[in-house]
């Protein structure tokens, strides 16, 4: 649109004419990332199979603490729990942020809730979560979401990244490395990256522990800086 306004600008007015057209766009880009980040708040969704760290990491945005301490929490139920929009520092950079609603990881609340919340939410960006343990598991709920990304059109048109958190760091980075643990999802990792490039979202690997708070700030500031409007 700008572009075409653009070139009828530099037609009539020569390069002033490109320049102040150009000033706009920055403007209403600047504009938009402003709406989204503080205003409106940053739609992204959270997934991963049973017992992953959702609701945790969830939590750990919600209280912007640098480690949870004590936070214990219960399997979400089917159907998930509610979660208003909040604010969280991300880096130095106060963003609103809007997951809308925390699913439960069981393999029967995949076709139902994770496919709901895509649908409902149009996320900008999809947080998947995965620990150690259950290799199999986690390799079926990352197909599963590829598929639906895949599958779900509407949706699919927002994403603008994928990150998969190779969370409770704390009880494995002792004994190996990220890269070994992500050599059991090759087929997965490669089928991540094809899609990514193919529809154009960024697909990001990281590691994290949410409870002790190591690598998470670190991975959300890349994933929500991401997902803006003007991703940084
Ligand atoms: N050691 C360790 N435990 C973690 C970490 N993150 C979460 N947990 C624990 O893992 C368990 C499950 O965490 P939840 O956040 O409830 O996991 P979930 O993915 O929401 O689980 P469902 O709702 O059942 O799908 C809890 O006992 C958490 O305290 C972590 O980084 N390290
Ligand atoms: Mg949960």
């Amino acid at each position: 649109m700008f572009n075409i306004i653009g070139q009828v600008f530099t037609a009539i007015f020569g390069k002033a004419g490109n320049d102040f057209i150009n000033s706009l766009a920055r403007g209403a880009d600047e504009v938009y990332d402003f709406v989204y980040v503080r205003v409106f708040g940053l739609p992204f969704i959270v997934l991963g199979a049973r017992q992953t760290g959702k609701t945790t990491l969830i939590e750990w945005l919600r209280q912007n603490v640098a480690s949870l301490g004590e936070f214990a929490s219960d399997p979400t139920p089917p159907g998930g729990d509610a979660v208003t929009t909040f604010n969280s520092y991300i880096g130095d950079e106060l963003m609103r942020l809007k997951p809308v609603r925390d699913v439960g990881g069981e393999t029967d609340m995949w076709e139902t809730d994770w496919v709901e919340l895509f649908r409902e939410v149009r996320p900008r960006g999809i947080i998947f979560l995965i620990d150690h343990t259950d290799v199999l598991k986690h390799k079926d709920a990352l197909n599963f979401v590829m598929n639906m990304i895949e599958e779900e059109r509407d949706a699919q048109r927002h994403v603008r990244s994928v990150l998969l958190l190779a969370n409770k760091s704390d009880l494995w980075l002792k004994h190996t490395t990220l890269d070994k643990l992500m050599a059991q999802y090759g087929n997965e990792v490669k089928r991540l990256h094809n899609q990514a490039d193919r529809l154009g979202y960024k697909a990001m690997i990281h590691s994290s522990s949410v409870t002790t708070g190591v690598g998470v700030r670190d991975a959300m500031q890349v994933f929500f800086n991401a997902i803006r409007p003007q991703a940084r």
